[in-house]
């Protein structure tokens, strides 16, 4: 008979028998708020406390046990009971605790299940450390609890590595003691509580076990990780932390090295990349958050169609393969088809080649493929994707086909790169159903989906484009119709920034490398190889009849492209690439075009520090960031970044170019768009909208809340 004891609206307390039940309740993910820490706090002691009661048992309610600390604290003022308190206060109690995990046990959710004495799990648990993610660490005893349950190695895995395990694999490490079947972890938890008390289960510390057996091999491995995470880890402050914290545990008493974990942890938190990682983590949350989204209902979306099957056509195709949708692709003639067919195999020849699926696997897959010449093949499907050559009319007579076979209510979708997608839908007799998917290549790997949204189209296709995006594990963001939508008419802003340095004096190598400094994967000249130098040549030569004639232009670019090199897919480009290397390296024949290019136009050139390219690289990214955001192209400035994380890698600990000018100030990059202005004062025009929020003093982030 269970006796009602006091419980926080977080955490409900019960008696069941002789075991006290506290049941996490803090939804959406039961975040370790401070209300959710102080009832925990309350259960221990009143376990400890109430003669009666011989065991604890937490578990959580909804979805999961716990999904970490609350990251909307990070960077206030903390609230007490410290988290560190709370597990050491669990691990302290005198009588059994037992977890009881179901669905998510992360960060701080999976540090108070090591602090109790005993672990069970449902087989659907997922149980991590994925501080590093935010820039952080484990923060509440998780660098020291780790490595004593599932070794040292295992615990550095996951701690370093950031992704969750499964309950075997959890189980199979030592991780938890027990895999419950069925789905009620309270009622699997309690059982286990029970057997425990009838076997008289001691109490089990896991603080009271060595960090690990061998101190001297352990040392070894510590010190041979930290020279490799140092090297791979690209500038991150809290892999290294992670190890030091460990490395300390070996040496320190359990409670010393508990505060020690903590004093690394503080100095994490107080870290700009963790400012830059948790504003990533809740900007891809809230890019979903668009006003179609909310106020429309998505249409069906079982059955997808795709016109043309090149580079993006046979991509897009694999990823809604990959989503588990059937495929229906059409193309210009027999000989195209099967080269689109081809296109899509090969993908998944590839992962057989690797052994990451069978072959009956991929037989599968492509059984949800068919190809055709003929568009009326398309008039089951609930979404079409056109993804044929760039030309206006080209698109235009695919459109014509498609209002004519496709059913009432399908989507009409169109994956072009700059053309203008109003004139796409006022080509047809229903502009309502004609969106813009702009995909980014490999379609398949790229995690960014531009939905571009024309005037005339209907909120629930929008809301549609969104769905999709969802099941096809996309990272949409709301763009409107402009040259480049969001992302490539910023980047021609900086990559004419950088042109206009390497005629300056600049070389693109130099460039290159300060970008990579700066946290790039690559530098914009790299990018331009792997790409092809041609679509950009392409798209300059369209644009040339419309360029302004007072704005510079520099035709280096278009010197080497007129030479036929685009870069990997021709072996040379910017760079050299012997024998198909993926590498380039440095051209003498590109520097001395670059030369040439400088005479003619009459530029004394002159030497750029790395500080200063990346002062001017960001200010024009930024500086049409702040454009984009004032005509209303993107929603909100973490649109942008979210654009430029998961489309052009910009690097994640930043958190985004606008959310890297709130970190400069954005008084810094007017000064120095006003400075660059001086030279060229066409190219550099400040952004209203930058000059308004620096004379309210204020930033981009006070823009990312769409009205509430
Ligand atoms: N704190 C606050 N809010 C959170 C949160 C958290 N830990 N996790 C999720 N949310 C919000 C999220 O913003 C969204 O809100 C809603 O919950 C649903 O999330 C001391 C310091 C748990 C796997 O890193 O990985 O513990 O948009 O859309 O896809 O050592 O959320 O609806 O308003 O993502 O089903 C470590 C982070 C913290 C886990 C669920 N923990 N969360 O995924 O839903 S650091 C994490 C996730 C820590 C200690 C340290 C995922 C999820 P909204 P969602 P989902
Ligand atoms: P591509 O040349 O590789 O493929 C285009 C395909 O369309 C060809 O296979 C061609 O046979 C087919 N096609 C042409 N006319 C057709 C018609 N009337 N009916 C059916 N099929 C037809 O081009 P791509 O690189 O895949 O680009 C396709 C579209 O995607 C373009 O609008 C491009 O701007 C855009 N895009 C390209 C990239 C990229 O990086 N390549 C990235 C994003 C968007």
């Amino acid at each position: 008979m269970s006796t009602p004891i006091p419980s926080t609206a977080a955490v409900q307390t019960r008696r069941e028998g002789a075991v006290l039940v506290a049941t996490i309740d803090n939804p959406p993910v039961n975040a370790l708020s401070a209300e959710v820490r102080r009832g925990l706090l309350q259960a221990a002691e009143a376990a400890e406390s109430d003669p009666e009661v011989r065991a604890l048992l937490l578990v959580g309610a909804g979805r999961g046990f716990i999904a970490g600390a609350d990251i909307r604290e990070f960077g206030k003022p903390p609230l007490p009971p410290s988290l560190p308190e709370v597990c050491n206060r669990i691990e302290a109690c005198s009588k059994p605790v037992v977890a009881a995990i179901h669905g998510v046990a992360l960060g701080g959710g999976l540090e108070v299940a090591m602090a109790a004495h005993y672990r069970i799990a449902l087989p659907d648990a997922k149980l991590g450390l994925p501080e590093v993610n935010l820039g952080l660490m484990p923060g509440s005893g998780g660098t020291q609890r780790a490595p004593r349950l599932m070794g040292l190695r295992p615990a550095l895995d996951l701690m370093l590595g950031g992704r969750p395990i499964g309950a075997t694999e959890a189980l199979e490490a030592g991780l938890i003691d027990r895999i419950a079947e069925g789905n009620d972890a309270a009622a699997a938890g309690l059982e286990y509580a029970l057997q425990l008390l009838a076997t008289r289960a001691a109490v089990r510390r896991t603080g009271d076990s060595p960090l690990a057996a061998d101190r001297e091999a352990a040392r070894a491995t510590l010190k041979q990780l930290a020279a490799d995470t140092a090297k791979k880890s690209r500038g991150l402050f809290s892999p290294l932390k992670i190890i030091e914290a460990v490395e300390a545990g070996l040496d320190l008493p359990f409670e010393e090295a508990l505060r020690n974990e903590r004093k690394l942890f503080l100095q994490c938190i107080d870290s700009p990349q963790r400012a830059g990682l948790v504003h990533a983590f809740f900007a891809e949350r809230e890019v979903v958050k668009a006003p179609e989204t909310r106020s429309a209902k998505p249409r069906a979306l079982a059955s997808v169609g795709v016109v043309g099957g090149g580079t993006m056509g046979a991509g897009i195709a694999v990823a809604v393969l990959d989503a588990g949708l059937p495929v229906t692709m059409v193309e210009r003639d027999e000989a195209s088809i099967a080269r689109g067919r081809a296109n899509v195999e090969k993908v998944y020849d590839g992962l057989v080649q690797k052994g990451r699926i069978t072959p009956d696997a991929k037989a599968t897959v492509m059984a949800r493929f068919s190809g055709s010449t003929s568009y009326a093949d398309l008039a089951g499907a609930d979404l079409v994707i056109e993804a044929v050559f760039e030309d206006m009319d080209v698109k235009k007579a695919v459109f014509a086909e498609l209002d004519r076979v496709a059913k009432p209510g399908a989507v009409l979708a169109t994956n072009t790169s700059y053309l203008d997608i109003d004139a796409i839908a006022a080509s047809i007799s229903r502009p309502q159903d004609v969106i813009g998917l702009h995909f980014f290549s490999p379609a398949n790997i790229m995690k960014l989906l531009e939905i571009v949204v024309p005037a005339k189209v209907s909120a629930d296709v929008v809301a549609t484009a969104f769905e999709l995006a969802k099941k096809l594990k996309k990272v949409p963001v709301r763009a409107g119709v402009c040259d480049g939508f969001i992302g490539n008419r910023i980047l021609a802003k900086y990559r004419q920034a950088a042109d206009f340095m390497v005629e300056d004096g600049a070389s693109p190598y130099e460039i290159d490398e300060a970008v990579r400094a700066f946290g790039y994967p690559m530098g914009p000249f790299q990018v331009s190889d792997l790409a092809g130098g041609d679509i950009g040549w392409a798209t300059r030569k369209r644009k040339a009849t419309t360029r302004d004639p007072r704005a510079r232009y520099v035709q280096i670019a278009d010197r080497i492209c007129e030479r036929g090199w685009f870069g990997q897919k021709t072996g040379r480009g910017y760079y050299l690439y012997p024998q198909g290397a993926r590498t380039g390296t440095p051209d003498p024949e590109v520097l001395a075009i670059i030369d040439a290019e400088r005479q003619r136009a009459g530029v004394q050139p002159r030497r750029f520090s790395a500080e200063e390219i990346m002062r001017r690289y960001m200010a024009a990214m930024i500086n049409e960031g702040a454009n984009v955001v004032r005509e209303g192209i993107a929603l909100r400035p973490l649109d942008v970044d979210v654009t430029f994380l998961s489309g052009y890698g910009f690097p994640r600990y930043r958190g985004g170019p606008m959310k890297y000018a709130d970190t400069i100030g954005l008084a810094r990059v007017l000064a120095d768009v006003r400075e660059f202005a001086q030279e060229d004062p066409l190219f550099w025009q400040p952004s209203p909208l930058l000059v308004e929020l620096v004379a309210q003093g204020r930033n981009f982030e006070s823009l990312n809340r769409l009205g509430e």
